[in-house]
């Protein structure tokens, strides 16, 4: 059997679906870990287990040896709308790679949308709104036209929306197979359907419920307001604009504890961390975000590394005993 690997999002799952119509067979669907934009040791050693003849790659942008790893397992073909560099010999359709403009293909979907030559659908747009309906103001032509869509078909805004918000949420619980679950359900039902199916819905309220309790587990240490974090839940990036918005002039820092790794994420209105994030990439971490805000994901092994490396270009010399602070 074929295999489908796609980001856990809105827009790698609306990707996948709209792959599996288009060609017109049952595949198997594989997306890695939340929040590792990479293949781990074990996530290799499934890949290869199942033996595909066929492996396409949707909405993701993985290292370098993870693509060269797939395209020697088998056929390989990736669509996707991240930047990053071509490989010679990997079948690569991403329009950002030859110079287009990211604000030209906002979703995964929309690359699919061209490749194959499809109308828009509710699943296209989806894609849409789960990587870029953040960033659409209320005049631009995408939320223009996508607010003309669902009036042709009758669909409201808010259920829309509602829509975008569970299928999204589906990777927060930590169990992969909710996400297939769902795509299983996409693919054999009108995708608005999903507002009334209380397995994929019920998990926003639980959601909402995690975070209230967590939120009031965070502790102040001068300048640092910090929270360790130990959940099946994938509410770190959440949790850490929670307390963000509350004090916006302090370092926010969530350290989230999973079975091999560890989630790093800080955010701060008190400086520009674009140095910061520049560092921890040429360290050879994990590492990314904007000016406010810095993520990184490590193996458990290199957390003493990346404190020490932290601590060393940042934190000391702003007068923060880091180390005591992520090690208590
Ligand atoms: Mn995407």
């Amino acid at each position: 059997m074929n295999l489908i690997i796609h980001h856990w999002d809105m827009d790698g799952i609306a990707s996948a679906i709209i792959l599996t119509k288009q060609k017109e067979e049952r595949f198997k669907y594989f997306t890695p870990t939340a929040g590792n934009y990479f293949l781990s040791s074990e996530e290799r050693a499934i890949i290869s287990s199942m033996n595909p003849d066929k492996i396409y790659l949707v909405d993701m942008s993985l290292p370098k040896d993870d693509l060269i790893f797939l395209n020697n397992l088998a056929d390989f073909e990736v669509f996707d709308h991240h930047s990053g560099h071509s490989i010679e010999g990997v079948k690569i359709h991403n329009p950002i790679l030859e110079g287009a403009k990211s604000i030209e293909y906002p979703s995964c979907t929309t690359v699919l949308k061209e490749y194959f030559k499809l109308e828009e659908d509710i699943l296209y747009w989806s894609g849409i709104w789960g990587d870029f309906g953040f960033k659409l103001k209320e005049t631009d032509y995408l939320l223009v036209s996508l607010k003309s869509f669902l009036n042709k078909n009758k669909i409201e805004f808010k259920d829309f929306k509602l829509f975008v918000t569970i299928a999204d949420s589906q990777y927060k619980t930590g169990d992969k197979e909710k996400i297939y679950e769902l795509i299983d359900f996409l693919l054999s039902n009108p995708p608005i359907n999903i507002l009334s199916e209380k397995i994929f819905s019920s998990i926003l309220s639980k959601l909402e419920e995690v975070k209230k309790q967590e939120l009031k587990r965070f502790k102040t240490f001068g300048k640092v307001e910090f929270l360790k974090l130990k959940t099946p839940y994938y509410v770190i990036s959440d949790l850490c604009r929670l307390k963000f918005s509350e004090t916006p002039d302090k370092y926010n820092i969530v350290l989230g504890e999973r079975k091999d790794f560890y989630n790093f994420y800080m955010r701060t209105g008190i400086e520009d961390l674009s140095e910061l994030i520049k560092q921890t990439k040429s360290n050879g971490f994990f590492g990314g975000g904007k000016k406010d805000v810095l993520g990184v994901v490590m193996p458990k092994d290199d957390f003493d590394k990346f404190v020490n490396f932290i601590s060393g270009v940042f934190f000391k010399q702003r007068g923060i005993n880091i180390i005591k602070i992520l090690k208590e």
